[in-house]
Parts: C-alpha cells; sequence; structure tokens
C-alpha cells in the first residue's frame, strides 16, 4: 500500500504566523503530529509519504502514487480539506479522514470512505484489521481514552524538518478544568493521561538525531495537569536531558495556578522552558463563572501573570469577549488589562460556540445558535447570537484590536513585558535564518512599515537597558507585523457580519 499523509493549508490567520514565517524563511510554525503519530500506527511495511500542503503543494505525481489517502485536519481547515478529498477522490483514490474536524463534523464530508475518528491509538486497530480482512466499515469511534504509554513516537523522518520553525511533541491529552467554550475535554476528556518520561526523552533523542536544534512546543492542553509527576519525574528528567546539549528551548500552554506554584516554575525554567500560553479570557469574574473558568476566578491575574514573567517564562494569551455578562465596559477593561499585563502576543476572539461543548448544548437549547463556529477563534465572527447587540460587540471587538496591535500600544507593552522577564536560562541557539530575520525586519518593519519609529525605538532601548534580550525584542517585533497584517482583515469581516 503506498499511503499519502494529507495536511491542509491554514488560512491567513493568527496562528498561521504567516507573516512572520516569511522573515525566517520557514513554511509552516509547527508539523502536523496527528498525522506522524498515526503514521508510526500504520504497518510498517506500507510505503508513506507526508504532504503537508503548508510546506508543498499536492502535485498529480503524488496521486498517481498513492493508493489510499489518510488525512487530518482542524475545523480552521475546512475547507482546504474539502478541496484535497475532492482531488483525492477524483484521483480514484480510497480516503480515510481522521482528526479534530472529523470528530466533529464528519456528517458534511460525505466523499470521504472511513472516518477513523478520536485518538488513532484506539480506532485506527479495528479498521485496519477489516480493511485487511476486507470488510471496512465507514465509521470508527470510541467514547473511551487511549493510555498514552502505549502511544508510538511519532514518524518524524517523514517530515522535512528545515521547513518548520517549531517542532512539536506531546506529553499530556486531557483537562481537569470544565470551561464551557472548550473542544479539548469534550475530544479528550478531564482525566490527564500521560507518557512516560523515558518516551518523552526518545522522543527528544530522536529529533536531536535528526538535526533539530530548535525550539520545541509540548502541544499539551494543560500541561501543569499532573504536577506530581512533573516535579518529581519528568522535569527533572528534562533537566538531565539538557545537560550536554545547547538550545532546544521549550514552549507550553498552562493554566494561570501555575503561578502559585514557584519551585515549579524554576523547574520548567531550568528544564529549558521559556514561553507558556495561558487561557486569561477575561478580567471579569462573572464572566469567568458564567464560562466555568472557576480556576481564573478571584485571583490578582495581571500579578499573576508578571510572577509567571519573573521567573523566566514569557506569558501569551487568549482572550474573549461576548460573554452573556460582558458589559459596554468591557472592551476597555480588557484593552488596559493586556496593557498592564504585558501579554504581547494576546489572542483576542469572539465567543464561538463548537460542537460537542457545554456552551454549544445551551446556546442550541436558548434557540441563539446561528450555524457551526469558523474554526477560527480569532476572526471576528461568532456563531451565537449575543446578548449584547452584535453592532456594539463587533466594534467593541474592533476598538481593542485596533488598539492592541497599533504600533504604540503593541510597542509600549514589548517594554512592560521585557521590564519584568527575567533572561532565560536555555538561550535558543542563533542561527543564519535569525540573521535573516533580522535583516528583513530592518527593511520589512525598520524602513517600510507604519511602526518603523517605534521599531528603532525598542531596538536601541533594548541594547541600552536589556541587551540580552535583544532576540526576544526582535522576534516581538516580527509577531507584531503579522498580528497587524491579519488583524486589519479580520476588522473587515467582522464588519460585514454586523451589517
Ligand atoms: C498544537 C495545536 C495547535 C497548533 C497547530 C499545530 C499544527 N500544525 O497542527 C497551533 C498553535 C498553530 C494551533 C492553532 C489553533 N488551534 Co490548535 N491545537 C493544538 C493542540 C494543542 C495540539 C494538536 C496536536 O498536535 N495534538 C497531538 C496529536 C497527536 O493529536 P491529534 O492531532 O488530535 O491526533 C490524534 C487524533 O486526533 C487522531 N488523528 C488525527 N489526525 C488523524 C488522521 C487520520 C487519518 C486518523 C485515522 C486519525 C487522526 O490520531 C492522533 C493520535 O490519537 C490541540 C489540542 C489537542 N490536544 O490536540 C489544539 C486544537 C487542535 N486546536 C484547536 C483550535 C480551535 C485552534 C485555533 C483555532 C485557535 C485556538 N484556540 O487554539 C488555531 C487555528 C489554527 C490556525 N492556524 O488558524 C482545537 C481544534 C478544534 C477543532 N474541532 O477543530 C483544538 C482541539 C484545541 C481546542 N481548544 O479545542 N493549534
Amino acid at each position: 500500500m503506498n499511503i499519502l499523509l494529507l495536511y491542509p493549508e491554514f488560512p491567513d490567520t493568527f496562528w498561521s504566523f504567516k507573516h512572520a514565517l516569511a522573515f525566517v524563511g520557514k513554511r509552516a510554525a509547527l508539523p502536523p503530529l496527528g498525522l506522524l503519530t498515526v503514521a508510526a500506527l500504520l504497518p510498517r511495511e506500507w510505503q508513506m509519504r507526508l504532504v503537508d500542503t503548508n510546506v508543498r503543494a499536492l502535485t498529480e505525481k503524488d496521486l498517481a502514487w498513492a493508493d489510499c489517502a489518510f488525512i487530518s485536519a482542524m475545523v480552521v481547515q475546512r475547507e482546504s480539506a474539502r478541496g484535497l478529498i475532492a482531488r483525492c477522490k477524483a484521483a480514484g483514490l480510497r480516503v480515510v479522514a481522521g482528526g479534530p474536524l472529523f470528530a466533529c463534523e464528519h456528517q458534511l464530508f460525505g466523499e470521504v470512505d472511513h472516518f477513523v475518528l478520536n485518538e488513532a491509538e484506539l480506532t485506527l486497530p479495528p479498521f485496519l484489521k477489516d480493511l485487511e480482512q476486507g470488510h471496512p466499515q465507514r465509521l470508527y469511534t470510541s467514547a473511551a481514552f487511549a493510555d498514552l504509554r502505549l502511544t508510538p513516537a511519532p514518524l518524524w523522518r517523514l517530515l522535512a524538518l528545515k521547513r518548520y520553525a517549531t517542532m512539536s511533541i506531546q506529553f499530556s491529552r486531557g483537562c481537569p478544568y470544565n470551561c464551557d467554550f472548550c473542544n479539548v475535554t469534550a475530544l479528550l476528556g478531564h482525566r490527564v493521561r500521560i507518557k512516560s518520561s523515558a518516551q518523552i526523552i526518545a522522543e527528544l533523542d530522536s529529533l536531536h538525531a535528526q538535526g533539530w536544534r530548535g525550539a520545541v512546543f509540548f502541544v499539551d492542553d494543560n500541561f501543569i495537569g499532573n504536577k506530581p509527576f512533573l516535579k518529581a519525574d519528568l522535569l527533572p528528567a528534562l533537566i538531565a536531558w539538557r545537560k550536554d546539549k545547547a538550545g532546544t528551548a521549550f514552549i507550553t500552554e498552562a493554566s494561570i495556578d501555575l503561578a502559585d506554584d514557584q519551585r515549579l516554575m524554576d523547574l520548567m525554567v531550568q528544564a529549558g522552558f521559556d514561553t507558556v500560553f495561558i487561557g486569561i479570557e477575561t478580567p471579569d469574574n462573572t464572566c469567568l463563572s458564567e464560562c466555568g473558568k472557576h480556576q481564573n476566578g478571584d485571583r490578582n491575574l495581571v500579578e499573576d501573570v508578571k510572577r509567571i514573567q519573573r521567573a523566566g517564562l514569557q506569558v501569551q494569551g487568549g482572550f474573549i469577549v461576548g460573554f452573556d455578562h460582558d458589559a459596554p465596559s468591557i472592551f476597555q477593561r480588557q484593552i488596559d488589562f493586556i496593557q498592564r499585563s504585558g501579554i504581547v502576543t494576546a489572542m483576542v476572539g469572539l465567543l464561538q460556540a463548537p460542537a460537542g461543548t457545554r456552551l454549544y448544548e445551551r446556546m442550541r437549547l436558548e434557540g441563539r445558535l446561528r450555524s457551526e463556529h469558523s474554526g477560527d477563534n480569532v476572526d471576528g465572527t461568532t456563531n451565537i447570537i449575543p446578548v449584547m447587540k452584535i453592532e456594539a460587540l463587533t466594534a467593541g471587538y474592533r476598538k481593542i484590536l485596533d488598539h492592541i496591535y497599533a504600533p504604540a500600544p503593541y510597542y509600549l507593552r514589548i517594554r512592560t513585558f521585557l521590564r519584568e522577564y527575567k533572561a532565560p536560562r536555555v538561550r535558543r541557539p542563533l542561527q543564519f535564518s535569525h540573521f535573516l530575520a533580522a535583516m528583513r525586519s530592518v527593511y520589512r518593519i525598520g524602513l517600510a512599515s507604519r511602526a518603523w519609529l517605534q521599531y528603532w525605538q525598542l531596538l536601541f532601548w533594548t541594547l541600552l537597558r536589556y541587551p540580552r534580550l535583544l532576540s526576544e525584542a526582535l522576534m516581538l517585533a516580527i509577531y507584531g507585523y503579522h498580528f497587524r497584517m491579519v488583524c486589519e482583515r479580520h476588522v473587515v469581516k467582522g464588519e460585514s457580519m454586523a451589517t
């Protein structure tokens, strides 16, 4: 069997980082880890070819070579997934689909031959068995959750590593919390399931052996879901692993209670973590209760963020407007919060209800569901009828974006962050691509953009005050360029929705 593993193209979104990737000469931010894991579960004797269409185009040659296509996608890739499926069917290929898009909306993909949904560790073996016996079914699902200690390492060798800005690795799945808008627990459950430290070290070793020295993103839903294991086992193992190695900084996602555990933060920093994404959502306690995000309630969230920054972790944050209890003042409150906290990479979205979530059910029962969600939670659209008038909501949303990514406040936020940030212990190794990125930023931002003045002011200020943080300052200037490009487009979408 010749198998094509297909990953659809991301639209030009906040998280695609398309406009920033152009600076470092990379094609995609992260690899399709689901497909690489599926590849490791397929029979060894099968021939496999990965086509991540974010990195290269699918060709007629690929289609002529293959017997079967395995496709993975998130909801945000819906349209490009449709295009790939149509091409595979026209070429006479059997199409097998899995991953979050199909787990949520498989009914909308009539052309697909087989849906192998939920975690492939559980649903792929029965499909392969039926296929071998000549009677594969159309749909394979499982309500159970996989034991990650049995998950094989992703098949990295299928990947053109150099085309990616960051590699990813997964230590755990599931999240103990219960936020009503989040898809994670619907897809992966509340119980935090983990791999062993030996598995993680083996995965890192294999990336290292293939020459990877760049950053690695631990794509866990909540990396700190099992704190005792982290402190006693995984983090000491990672600290030992990096002793004879340079570079390879780690990034991850965690909940805000990370700020309560100084020892955990110190160990993470020692292990090489320098950035953490946190769902902040809103500074409003009533809205936090409304969505069940109790872990964020009744805290000094700005101080929490600063404590994490001071430990040596840059905080990226997710924010939402459009809760039922949002007052007209929420837009300015969000702006003030983001500016004060020094969260430079602030992802602000309108509340959306993904299928399978508690919010989706509530909206359906209240007759407030307008459609399926777009899959891009920062595109200025929503699939629910909000309590606030939609015109007021989209205008307020536009006000937030117009402000936080405008050059003056954006660069001010970088300074707020750099003042607080303890320079990371593990330095990202300087590569030729970084040098190129710096040169490109001089031209594209320092000469040819409306942020030119703030760019030069930031560079000189950083050189004088925090010279060790110059690469962070440059990177954030480049991110800002990307955010401005994307947000300009999204604001237009939001406007058209309101009218
Ligand atoms: C890393 C990540 C990203 C990366 C993208 C990495 C990439 N190139 O794919 C970044 C940071 C860019 C990102 C962005 C976004 N993401 Co994201 N992301 C994740 C995260 C944390 C991990 C994904 C991962 O690598 N998992 C590890 C692999 C092993 O798991 P997997 O892909 O699910 O694959 C398993 C199964 O699904 C199955 N499988 C997968 N594919 C296939 C294919 C076949 C044929 C078969 C048989 C089986 C199969 O087998 C695998 C092993 O069990 C997930 C949450 C999660 N835990 O999965 C969210 C998640 C996928 N993201 C989500 C969302 C909503 C987004 C964003 C819209 C914004 C946001 N809120 O995060 C943007 C959109 C992207 C964009 N560019 O616009 C949602 C998707 C919901 C959905 N139904 O589509 C998830 C589930 C998180 C959530 N809160 O709900 N994301």
